[in-house]
């Protein structure tokens, strides 16, 4: 196995600059130490901000195409280090290579979107009430964006935001999951790579990695010259990073818990259900935010589909994720691991079957699990509850009210989905009576949402919309600009003022 220092120097990023005793970075494949590296201080996250909002003030002058080459450039190291950065994403996350893999290729995506948006910034042209006069709305660079992003898309939440946020003038401050400081530190020399290509018009600060725990967070958070704070975590880590941004009426974009359910219908295609099912489940280890959690799954299908997955889920291959054929790897640790044993305990007390759900010892460490799919007599406590790790609650119904009212039934809002081959179903369910979910999807389960939509949910999922759509709104101003190319001076309201 190729080493951390390796694959970083392969990358042309010097761990050297990050190296210190206050920070164990641990790989979840075996518990293995990968590095220690040192922490900023509040004092250094202040000078950051520093340096990324003198950028700002000169990137927002350079036009917004030439922005995007900047972006275009930076797809093009991805594009050329797809291999080892993903591979680092599995060594330090421990998802498997494909997903690593398939985490690059999300930024790549949002780069080639990015690229495509730096050229189609536009406001409207709107008619003005008042004769001899002309009104539109410009969209303007925000500032410094920060971004804290989470353990499990360690890469992917950075460039929803970062590649966007370059595109429309904006300078970046990125504080990465304490669980995954070392894939930042690869994607910040990338960057840099890509700035060296550029040329002289992109300003040394644009990007900043400041490595850190909650200390760090609340320093960028407090600071005024952030106007834009997107926080990628837990809803109890966004509540507070509202509250403190509210303070001083920053803006906030959050992407929060889900607690995603699946519908499958009488009429469902069974087989796409059952493959659906399993990687949305499974996958990740179930550490994704749109992570399925909950089935619902109607009477008339329920004898059919059930032991189907229950023989799914008794093979499914867990181990090194760095092993060609293994699906489901380790959970990111020991307190991931507790977490679950706790919620199947729970469960079983309020009465479900849990199949599956044992620790599995694999090689000399990491805290791997077998997935656990729990048969429940109706939605009870535990249910409303995130739990990030492989279960799977299945309850049945008997009809869609009950169905899309379970669905609707938690407090996050983030992903859903339904397995009909009626229409009417399939529409009742995405209408504004259905799914009250960001993310409402008709045969596709609720993970592995592409880049070109709008991605976030609604409820305690926070509201937020990063990567595709119009998401790049919440990273520039609107300014509304009146012109008027008459003589007179015609007031609006037709309001006559003589003087
Ligand atoms: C997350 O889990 O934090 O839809 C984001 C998906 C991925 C992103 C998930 N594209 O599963």
């Amino acid at each position: 196995m190729q080493s951390v220092a390796q694959l970083l120097s392969a990358m042309q990023a010097d761990i050297g600059r990050y190296l210190g005793n206050d920070l164990a970075c641990i790989s979840p494949i075996d518990g293995e130490s990968l590095a220690s590296l040192r922490v900023d201080s509040p004092e250094q996250v202040q000078e950051k901000v520093g340096a990324a909002h003198a950028a700002f003030l000169q990137w927002r002058m350079v036009p917004a195409p030439r922005r995007g080459e900047l972006v275009r450039l930076f797809g093009d190291e991805l594009r050329s280090n797809k291999e080892i950065l993903g591979k680092l994403v599995t060594i330090e996350t421990g998802k498997i290579l494909q997903e690593g893999l398939g985490e690059v290729q999300e930024m790549i995506d949002i780069c080639d979107f990015a690229v495509g948006l730096s050229r189609q910034l536009y406001g409207l042209t709107i008619a003005s009430e008042r004769p001899g006069h002309r009104m539109m709305e410009t969209w303007h660079p925000l500032g410094v964006v920060a971004v804290i992003s989470a353990f499990n898309f360690p890469v992917a939440v950075w460039s929803w935001n970062a590649a966007l946020a370059f595109a429309c003038g904006d300078s970046v401050v990125w504080k990465p999951s304490e669980k995954a400081p070392l894939t930042a530190i690869a994607v910040q020399a990338l960057f840099e790579k890509a700035m060296a290509r550029f040329g002289a018009d992109a300003p040394a600060g644009l990007s900043q990695l400041v490595i850190g725990g909650q200390d760090c967070g609340a320093a960028l958070v407090d600071d005024t010259r952030v106007p834009l704070v997107s926080a990628t975590g837990s809803t109890r880590m966004g509540k507070a990073v509202a509250e403190r941004c509210a303070r001083r009426l920053a803006r906030t974009l959050f992407e929060l818990g889900g607690n995603n359910a699946m519908i499958v219908a009488p009429s469902a295609d069974l087989e796409l259900s059952t493959r659906a099912i399993v990687f949305s489940a499974v996958g990740t280890a179930g550490q994704r935010c749109t992570s399925l959690r909950r089935l619902f799954v109607h009477d008339d299908v329920a004898e059919r589909l059930l032991p189907r997955l229950k023989t799914v889920y008794a093979s499914l291959p867990v181990g090194n994720p760095l092993d060609e054929g293994t699906l489901v790897g380790p959970l990111i640790d020991e307190a991931a691991l507790q977490g679950m044993q706790l919620a199947l305990e729970r469960a079983r007390a309020e009465g479900g079957k849990v199949h599956g759900g044992e620790p599995v010892q694999v090689g000399k460490g990491g805290y791997y699990a077998r997935p656990a799919l729990v048969e429940m007599p109706s939605q009870t406590g535990i249910m409303h509850h995130e739990t990030f790790a492989p279960i799977l609650y299945v309850v049945r119904y008997q009809t869609l009210e009950q169905a899309i009212a379970m669905n609707n039934a938690v407090a996050q809002g983030l992903s859903s989905s339904i397995f009909t081959t009626d229409v009417r179903e399939a529409e009742r369910f995405m209408s504004a009576g259905g799914s009250d979910c960001g993310i409402a999807n008709v045969n596709i389960g609720p993970s592995g949402a592409e880049i070109g939509g709008a991605f976030g949910g609604e409820k305690d999922s926070g509201g937020g919309r990063e990567s595709g759509s119009d998401a790049w709104k919440a990273y520039m101003r609107r300014a509304t600009n009146t012109v008027n190319y008459s003589d007179a001076l015609p007031l609006a309201q037709g309001i006559r003022f003589d003087i």
